[in-house]
């Protein structure tokens, strides 16, 4: 690393520049009269040979985060045909929305933090404070220049001091480089306990029932350990958006009952709600169109999950008040230990003239902080920063397919698409996160026959990974279907992950 030269232009004003060297802690701290903030950038010169590694971290936890080589290439949503773009979405689910991805080899971007790394040696570059605006590092290895942008234009600063850059620098082994950065951070994870258990998810996926759920419930007794985690995930809502009460059709007996049932088989309930977005059919959409992020007057859609789905404004505050009820009847009526909470990306796709994309996220991830207490959280579908030391644990890759890299047409689409093969690429190359962070969540391994077309060996890797790297380990079969060989298989799973730190 070497010297980084930085720019802070306010509109109508001439630009404050300097220059620093690239080590340790970099903190530039400027006094500047009130305005709007047009730029905020710096630039550094650091090469990359031909066979060293670099990772970017992607925007959100689904976000495929592979390192790369000076060759690669780091693909957008622009080769995607428009209509049909335009009817799935797909550049709602990452930063495509907002940031120009250059069709360009060896050019790459990320949040937060990154690196570039010669075998065990790297070189760590990354943010201490996201709050005014994320930190995006572009880079052009056929140069070797960094760009830092602050993404915080048109925001506007009250004047007085403007923190314009929070950096860190490091070079060292993985750990001293990351230990380093949290240090200088001063973040510190919830919780240093592993959580084992199962989600409903990855089988039936939304078609299930208190039945279904009740059946692998007991199909887990004889399989999980006591204090594990037994999480009911999509399905048990009436609609996306409507968390007050179950739909009464799948769910006749209620969720209180549920709970009560999981806590009575020694295990921990956890419920999945997507807090900050909802679906046209909602109550919630239906007979509450003030509540709904507006974008140039229009309804802001997050994607084509549910036929598409709707962001929430967390400034509005009935939509507080609603969330409050929510996790309050959760917790204390239904008896739920943990939340994962899941689609968190959409309270931020925008800032406002006031406030930032990223300074809106923390505040919403505060404020799912508050209503949770102390109770667990798994945030899914989130920005990783703004959710540091905020979560208990967190999803930190796609969510896994039934085969190995989804099917063909699929893998044209998005970053943030199913795959286990990016999924295994997020729980390796993501994992300095866990236990620093929050704990990691990989997402779920398979032992099961029926409805996976992943092959042993995959299915013995992908238990693996998660077992190493993921201070969660989740399954979402139901056990009662499992041969004394898939018993064994499991323990010998659970073994190798008691054994990692
Ligand atoms: C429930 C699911 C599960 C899962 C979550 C999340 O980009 N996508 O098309 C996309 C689809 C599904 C998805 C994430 C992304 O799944 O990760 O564990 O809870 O929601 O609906």
């Amino acid at each position: 690393m070497n010297r980084l030269f930085w720019t802070v232009t306010l509109e109508g004003q001439p630009p404050v520049i300097g220059s620093i060297p690239a080590e340790g802690e970099v903190r530039i701290n400027i006094d500047v009269p009130s305005g709007t903030i047009k730029a905020i950038t710096a630039h550094l010169y650091c090469p990359m040979e031909k066979t060293e590694k670099a990772f970017f971290n992607g925007y959100q936890s689904w976000s495929w985060s592979p390192e790369v080589v000076r060759d690669d290439r780091q693909r957008g949503v622009d080769h995607i045909p428009k209509l049909l773009l335009k009817q799935y979405s797909f550049d709602r689910y990452g930063d495509y929305h907002f940031w120009k991805y250059p069709r360009k080899k060896g050019c790459f971007h990320g949040y937060s933090y990154g690196y570039i790394r010669r075998e065990e040696s790297y070189r760590l570059f990354a943010s201490l404070d996201e709050r005014l605006g994320y930190t995006i590092f572009s880079y052009d290895a056929n140069t070797g220049e960094m760009t830092i942008t602050r993404d915080c234009a048109g925001v506007r600063h009250p004047g007085g001091v403007l923190s314009a850059f929070s950096l860190y620098f490091a070079e060292g082994t993985e750990n001293s480089v990351f230990d380093g950065w949290f240090a200088a951070i001063g973040c510190r994870p919830r919780t240093s306990k592993k959580l084992a258990g199962y989600t409903s998810w990855y089988n039936r996926y939304e078609a299930i029932t208190e039945q279904d759920v009740r059946n692998d419930l007991a199909g887990c007794c004889d399989l999980m350990h006591p204090g594990d985690l037994f999480q009911i995930d999509d399905g048990w809502e009436p609609h996306v958006g409507d968390w007050t009460k179950p739909d009464m059709e799948k769910f006749p007996g209620g969720m209180k009952a549920l709970s009560d049932t999981i806590h009575e088989s020694g295990f921990m309930s956890g419920l999945w709600l997507a807090p900050f977005v909802c679906t046209e059919k909602s109550s919630v959409f239906r007979n509450h169109p003030d509540w709904l992020l507006k974008v140039e007057g229009k309804p802001w859609k997050c994607g084509c999950n549910w036929g598409g789905f709707y962001a929430l404004d967390i400034d509005v505050l009935a939509v507080q008040e609603y969330l409050a009820g929510v996790f309050d009847r959760l917790f204390t009526k239904w008896n739920f230990d943990l939340v994962k909470l899941d689609f968190l990306y959409a309270a931020a796709p925008f800032g406002t003239a006031d406030e930032s994309r990223s300074g809106r996220m923390y505040r919403a991830m505060e404020l799912l902080r508050k209503w949770c207490g102390d109770k667990l959280i798994l945030g899914c579908g989130v920005p990783l920063m703004p959710a540091f030391g905020l979560v208990d644990y967190c999803r930190i890759g796609c969510d896994v397919s039934l085969d190995w890299d989804d099917v063909l047409y699929m893998r044209a689409f998005h970053r943030e698409r199913v795959s286990t093969r990016h999924s295994l690429d997020n729980t390796l190359y993501r994992r300095q996160l866990s236990g620093r962070a929050f704990g990691n969540d990989p997402d779920v391994f398979f032992l099961r026959k029926e409805n996976c077309k992943l092959t042993p060996a995959q299915k013995k890797q992908l238990a693996e990974t998660n077992a190493q790297y993921g201070q969660v380990l989740l399954i979402s079969d139901d056990p009662s279907s499992y041969t004394e060989e898939m018993r064994r298989e499991y323990e010998r799973v659970r073994g190798m992950w008691d054994k990692e730190l």
